[in-house]
């Protein structure tokens, strides 16, 4: 049965940190359900603005405890993000992953980061 999930990314407060024109892609791997290569995208505002949070309301099948995020980028406007949340909002269950630093489609920086929480709700990112 599908849920509801609050997806909020932390966009960190450097130079060109920001994102306007590359696209971010969300993929949580659950116990018992996966969102694949969600694309966090919000057609009414100016998102992934350095400092800013943004959150996204998304529905999603049941995933249960989640074990693992991966964050990709496609394109060549590089995001540095400090973190992302998912919430549950059916029970307020939620999984911080943390990162601060850039992900990059070309530069040195890596264009996709992985994230494992292995049963905790905290965890750091890294490249792949
Ligand atoms: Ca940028
Ligand atoms: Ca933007």
């Amino acid at each position: 049965m599908a849920r509801d999930y609050l997806i909020s990314a932390r966009t960190c407060s450097v130079e060109d940190a920001d994102n306007d024109d590359s696209y971010i892609y969300l993929t949580i791997n659950g116990s018992t359900g996966r969102l694949n290569n969600h694309h966090l995208h919000s057609p009414s505002r100016d998102d992934f603005e350095t400092g800013a949070t943004d959150v996204y309301r998304i529905n999603a099948p049941n995933l249960g405890t989640i074990r693992n995020m991966i964050v990709r980028i496609s394109g060549n406007d590089g995001w540095c993000f400090e973190w992302i949340k998912v919430t549950d909002v059916a029970t307020g269950a939620n999984w911080r992953v943390t990162y601060n630093a850039f992900i990059d489609g070309d530069s040195e920086w890596p264009p996709i980061v992985y994230c494992p929480l292995e049963g905790r709700h905290e965890g750091v990112c890294s490249a792949q």
